[in-house]
């Protein structure tokens, strides 16, 4: 079955990204996991609080103002305890990991698979370059070292931070919030047709890649969207994300990847972490147990602690790089 219309695949192949609206309805599918959020930072004011950190648990706050408050008053930012894969270096036997069942229906949602399919073909796999990014005011970013998890993303291609295994594979990139992205909480921007290319040097500026602005065409389009709709952009296709510049908002968003089944995922350290979404040819082999898949990013932690894996393919010598 054919979700894309005919216009929206060709948005796609000629721009490299289309926004698909509508996909997900905000209150079947998006609100769990907000609850399951609301749980993990109730965890995180909790502890803070028997630990003398903060004043107040901030309870009865909605969820971006509570976080924001909690990272203000403790002067500390927790992205990794929402996120759902593991840091790119000094992964420790008790990295937080965030790995409920609401987050793994989204990421086996059927209609979300519908629009996959699409692009990648009935044979899913989902890549475990996965992440949800609450994205805090600039304000409350702590000084202890930025993570892209809660600030704004330079300009990158996807195939440029995963490794050269992956060139020639389909992964699609699938962007969607969770909240409204706007320009001021910081929304995704993307240059139309810079997917085709090839793959750009990435420095590794302030220990992330970047590609630097004099390769970066002109033409760069913020891409503000509402819940509900999901981003679909190939591994080529050039974006950065913008600052929060709001004083209390969060912007919360999902980027996952799906590609064809038996394609390197450009992450080999992750790979055990990978599942099969969806299948025609073998429907049994698509996983559906959200505890096997806790099972096997905590595994796949529990090997990480002594094996910090290689993520990237430039040297900061590299011409350009300065
Ligand atoms: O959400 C962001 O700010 C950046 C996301 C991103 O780079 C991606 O989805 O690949
Ligand atoms: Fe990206």
């Amino acid at each position: 079955m054919r979700v894309l219309s005919e216009a929206q695949r060709r948005r796609f192949d000629e721009d490299g990204y289309v926004e698909v609206e509508g996909v997900l309805d905000p209150a079947c599918d998006l609100a769990p996991i907000l609850v399951e959020y609301d749980e993990v930072l109730d965890g995180i004011a909790g502890g803070l609080l028997a630990d003398g950190v903060i004043g107040s648990a901030h309870r009865g706050l909605p969820f971006p103002e509570r976080l924001v408050r909690v990272c203000e008053e403790s002067g500390r930012n927790f992205p990794l305890h929402f996120d759902i894969s593991l840091p790119q270096a000094g992964t420790r036997p008790d990295s937080p990991i965030h790995l409920g069942p609401a987050v793994f229906g989204l990421l086996t949602n059927p209609r979300l698979l519908d629009v996959v399919e699409d692009i990648v073909g009935p044979e899913i796999y989902a890549n475990p370059v996965q992440h949800v990014r609450m994205k805090l005011p600039k304000r409350a970013v702590a000084k202890q070292g930025r993570s892209g998890l809660i600030s704004q993303i330079p300009w990158h291609q996807d195939n440029g931070v995963i490794l050269p295994e992956a060139d020639e594979a389909t992964i699609l990139t699938v962007w969607l919030p969770v909240n409204e992205a706007t320009v001021a909480n910081g929304c995704l921007r993307v240059v139309p047709g810079s997917h085709r290319d090839g793959i750009l040097t990435h420095c590794p500026q302030t220990g992330e890649l970047t590609i630097p602005d004099r390769l970066v065409a002109d033409g760069a389009l913020p891409l503000p969207m509402r819940p509900g709709s999901v981003l679909l952009m190939t591994q080529r296709t050039v974006h950065s994300s913008l600052d929060n510049a709001t004083d209390r908002d969060v912007r919360i968003s999902f980027d996952l990847r799906y590609q064809p089944v038996g394609q390197p995922t450009g992450r080999p350290a992750f790979a055990g972490a990978g599942f099969i979404a969806r299948s025609a040819a073998d429907p049994d082999s698509a996983l559906r147990d959200p505890a096997e898949w806790a099972a096997r990013w905590l595994a796949v932690r529990a090997a990480g602690g002594t094996d910090a894996p290689a993520f990237n393919r430039w040297a900061a010598n590299t011409a350009g790089c300065a």
